[in-house]
């Protein structure tokens, strides 16, 4: 298998995830669509179910709190489809385009508001995942996509 282009470090990525949710109505197209349809570029992309050493990693700074069980078990209940994608501004573009965490009070015309509601379940369903800061997608594109990173 030909290896896959490493990440050019001179320009600004984020990690997107399609969550559980989101892959089993099949919205990752729709998701996707928003995303290139913006202008950003797909830079790496796959379908994974992600176990639970990988998520609490991801979620580290949810460990300790509450909710994270619920989490875990809504984020392992099926695939997730990761991507790179890259553009300048792009994490806050992203975050943008998601809109609000609480799928019942995200703005119309985000992800979130346009495709998401609350389903009575314990976990927030909320479709989509967007890094919060360059040093989150840093660390969570190493996570979800070492074999795109340059390690020294
Ligand atoms: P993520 O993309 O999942 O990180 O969502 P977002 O960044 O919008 O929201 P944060 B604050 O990172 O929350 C992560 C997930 O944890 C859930 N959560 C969070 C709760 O259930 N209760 C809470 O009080 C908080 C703070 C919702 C988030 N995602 N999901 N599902
Ligand atoms: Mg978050």
């Amino acid at each position: 298998m030909p290896t896959p282009d490493l990440l050019d470090p001179h320009k600004e990525h984020t990690l997107v995830l399609v969550k559980p949710d989101g892959y089993q109505r099949g919205l990752t197209g729709e998701v996707l669509k928003r995303i290139e349809a913006k202008g950003y570029v797909l830079k790496g992309l796959k379908i994974k179910k992600a176990t639970v050493e990988l998520l609490t990693e991801h979620y580290t700074e949810h460990k300790e709190k509450h909710f994270f069980k619920d989490l875990l078990d809504y984020m392992t209940s099926g695939p997730i489809v990761a991507a790179v994608v890259e553009g300048d501004r792009v994490i806050e573009g992203v975050r943008s385009l998601m809109g609000a965490t609480n799928p019942t009070l995200a703005a119309p015309g985000t992800i979130r508001g346009d495709l998401g509601r609350d389903w009575g379940g314990s976990a927030v369903y909320n479709i989509v995942h967007g890094s919060d800061s360059s040093t989150s997608a840093d660390r969570e594109i190493a996570l979800w996509f070492p074999e795109l990173v340059f390690h020294n």
